[in-house]
């Protein structure tokens, strides 16, 4: 046996150049970037066109430029006062400052993340989607559901895993590809999961997330135990066959999932709407009896409060709503091409105008809810501030613990990369008959 296993020992870098070698898809091939000189792929410096480009295409919106996207600005400031603002301002202030932390953890623990795959000090490779620019949908939602409510993730998913309660330590670890990493080292950012805390883990399937949650929120229906399970999902996903499938099975048996759509008018290179017929994705669903929110997604005032009564009404056994938070994504689709280090943004994409970026990076959700809670005098510069210093020092004590932790066992990657281990690696490596898959 230790024989046979010795023998098929291969580590995760040897299993990715094999895959590559073998003419694996690009889903696969770009979590095999480096960021080294022989391959610059997407992180750092200048955009490579690996992914497509589209500025037209068969939706509706023929006419679409790279710059419409201004068109959907929000305002500068959140409202202070109206339905939503209420609905927040009714929190204890304990979860406003925990939603602020939130949303500070996220955005300093990619940003310096980005750092470190553009700066190259840390040897960072793989696939890695930013969601900076995007923390109010995720806490928003995060901040109307209980700890034991599911989520369903996406490829650009670390935001919802972070507002989830996600460990930053054991993310950065596996971001490292170390052993103490969510996946000991053998997932990369975009198989991170933590059942214990309902994150039913960030994918690499566009649109896996609709089935994910109704799996979920079956058992919770079949078991009576009022939980919610939420699917993020994108624009992009939004034109899975599987979505409208799914959200249509789920009104039919009212099952308690909350679809929340990230509207961030990008679909990797190819602008949101060459692909969609309509202005908004919430448009798509509404033959269906459901409730459909269409909200500023840089505001967590809204965010929540569609997300509150998404919840209300799940729990009261009516089935799913459907949210969509108008967004924006600060970088670009994956790895850091026009990003630059200790600056925010990245410009210079194709896909997009510069002054399209300038524009929703002044719209940024952390900022408007800073401005938000001073002026509601909810909380004090001071206090903030305080804040915005324990995430800075939590993400760089994750980098450190990340730093000191140890490289996986090459043979671990039998027992990481099997569902049922070793033994029935072996039994896979030693069959004789063909295999048919
Ligand atoms: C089933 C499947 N098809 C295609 C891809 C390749 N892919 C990765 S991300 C992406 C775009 C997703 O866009 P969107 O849903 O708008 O999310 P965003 O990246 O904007 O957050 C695509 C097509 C994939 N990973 N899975």
């Amino acid at each position: 046996m230790a024989t046979t296993l010795r023998k098929h020992l291969i580590d995760r870098r040897r299993l990715l150049e094999i895959m590559g070698s073998a003419g694996a898809t690009s889903v696969v091939l770009s979590s095999c970037n480096r960021a080294d000189a022989r391959s610059p792929g997407l992180t750092g410096g200048r955009w490579e066109k690996s992914i497509p480009l589209a500025t037209s295409g068969p939706g509706g919106n023929r006419d679409w430029q790279p710059g419409d996207a201004v068109k959907f600005l929000p305002p500068e400031k959140i409202p202070l006062s109206g339905k939503a603002a209420s609905a927040l301002a009714a929190l204890p202030r304990e979860k406003l400052l925990w939603i602020y932390d939130r949303m500070n953890s996220s955005r300093k623990w990619e940003t310096a993340m980005k750092d470190l795959f553009v700066s190259g000090k840390d040897g960072l490779y793989g696939a890695f989607h930013t969601y900076v620019g995007e923390e109010a949908v995720a806490c928003g939602v995060m901040a109307a559901l209980n700890s034991d409510d599911y989520i369903a993730s996406t490829h650009r998913g670390h935001g919802h895993l972070i507002a989830k309660g996600g460990d930053l330590n054991k993310m950065t670890a596996e971001i490292f590809f170390k052993e103490t990493g969510y996946n000991k080292g053998y997932g990369g950012s975009m198989h991170i999961t933590d059942m214990s805390k309902g994150i039913m883990g960030m994918n690499g399937i566009v649109g896996a997330s609709y089935y994910l949650a109704a799996g979920a929120a079956i058992r919770a229906q079949v078991r009576g135990t009022k939980q919610v399970a939420v699917a993020f999902f994108g624009d992009g996903a939004a034109n899975s066959p599987y979505y409208f499938s799914a959200i249509r099975s789920c009104t039919n048996y009212k099952i308690p999932v909350i679809f929340v759509n990230e509207n961030n008018f990008q679909y990797m290179g190819i602008p949101m709407a060459a692909v969609v017929p309509t202005k908004y994705i919430s448009e798509y669903t509404k033959g269906l009896d459901i409730p459909h929110h269409l909200v500023d997604g840089n505001d967590i005032s809204a965010v929540y409060a569609a997300t509150q009564e998404a919840v209300e009404w799940a729990r009261a056994g009516k089935g799913p709503s459907m949210i969509e938070g108008i967004t924006y994504r600060w970088y670009d689709h994956s790895g850091f091409a026009g990003a630059r280090l200790g600056t925010d943004g990245a410009l210079g994409l194709p896909y997009r105008s510069d002054e399209e970026v300038r524009q929703w990076m002044s719209r940024d959700p952390i900022q408007r809810y800073k401005s938000w809670l001073l002026e509601k005098r909810l909380a004090n510069e001071g206090e903030l501030s305080k804040i915005e210093a324990e995430a800075r020092g939590a993400v760089e004590a994750a980098i450190e613990f990340a730093r000191q932790s140890k490289d996986p066992e090459p043979s671990a990657g039998v027992h990481n990369t099997h569902a049922s281990g070793p033994v029935a690696a072996t039994q896979f490596y030693n069959r004789t008959e063909p295999h048919v898959s």
